[in-house]
């Protein structure tokens, strides 16, 4: 027998992981188009780094690709329709944000939420991951480092000044992470991602940018347990 399995060998073709697959698989695709979109939005609105910006915009479409290719490899449709409603909550608190020129805000969402989440998804699915979606996985997990480093370091340089809009925001748009993660439990449990930890590496993520960023001990353990238990 096997003693060092930890966990039974997944079977990618079976009916089972293809449908949890083409929901996981859609929301990265449509992950990655949000951030596609938010980039660009954000290269609008923020003029000494519009260059920058659109590079960010144009990785993240790259990503999307990449990502439609691995469905594809798996032969599984992603159920885009089910995406777009997962990410409706925060696509929408982007948008009217940045309606109102919030770029504070629409960074908090897009280069740190947006960006931990994708993160600690993508560093927990490639040791699970079949070989075809491992190597473009790894990849795109690089890229990611950088989007969310252009956060921090903007935010960071702006910290006095921005501070107050990002606890509102935090407060206003990590609930919606936390639902988010239960609502993808169940299929990520069948592609052997577990929910713990993917809460674990999001909160390292997360208060590892809010502390470059800035805030102290307490006030990180404050932010970013915030809605935790309610969700
Ligand atoms: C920003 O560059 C990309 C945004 C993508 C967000 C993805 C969140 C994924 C959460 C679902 C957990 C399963 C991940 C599986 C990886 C293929
Ligand atoms: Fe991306
Ligand atoms: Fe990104």
């Amino acid at each position: 027998m096997p003693q060092l399995e930890l966990s039974p060998e997944l079977d990618f073709q079976s009916e089972t992981y293809k449908d949890a697959y083409s929901r996981i698989n859609a929301i990265v695709i449509e992950g990655e188009q949000e951030a596609y979109e938010n980039y660009q939005q954000l290269a609008d609105m923020m003029a000494d780094s519009k260059d920058e910006l659109l590079k960010l915009a144009k990785m993240e479409n790259r990503h999307k690709k990449g990502f439609q290719a691995c469905g594809r490899n798996l032969d599984v449709s992603p159920d885009m329709d089910f995406a777009k409603e997962f990410f409706s909550s925060l696509h929408q608190n982007f948008q009217t944000a940045a309606a109102e020129g919030k770029i504070v805000t629409c960074l908090l969402i897009q280069s740190l939420i947006i960006e931990c989440f994708a993160i600690a998804a993508y560093n927990i699915y490639i040791p699970v991951a079949d070989d075809f979606a491992r190597k473009i996985t790894e990849g795109v997990v690089k890229d990611e480092y950088l989007h969310l480093n252009f956060g921090e370091e903007w935010l960071k340089a702006n910290f006095e000044t921005a501070k107050a809009e990002l606890e509102d925001a935090n407060r206003q748009n990590l609930p919606i992470v936390w639902r988010m993660l239960n609502q993808v439990e169940t299929d990520a449990h069948v592609l052997a991602m577990e929910k713990e930890a993917l809460v674990e590496d999001f909160m390292i993520s997360y208060g590892e940018a809010l502390n470059n960023i800035g805030f102290n001990t307490r006030e990180i353990m404050r932010m970013s347990a915030y809605g935790l238990t309610a969700a």
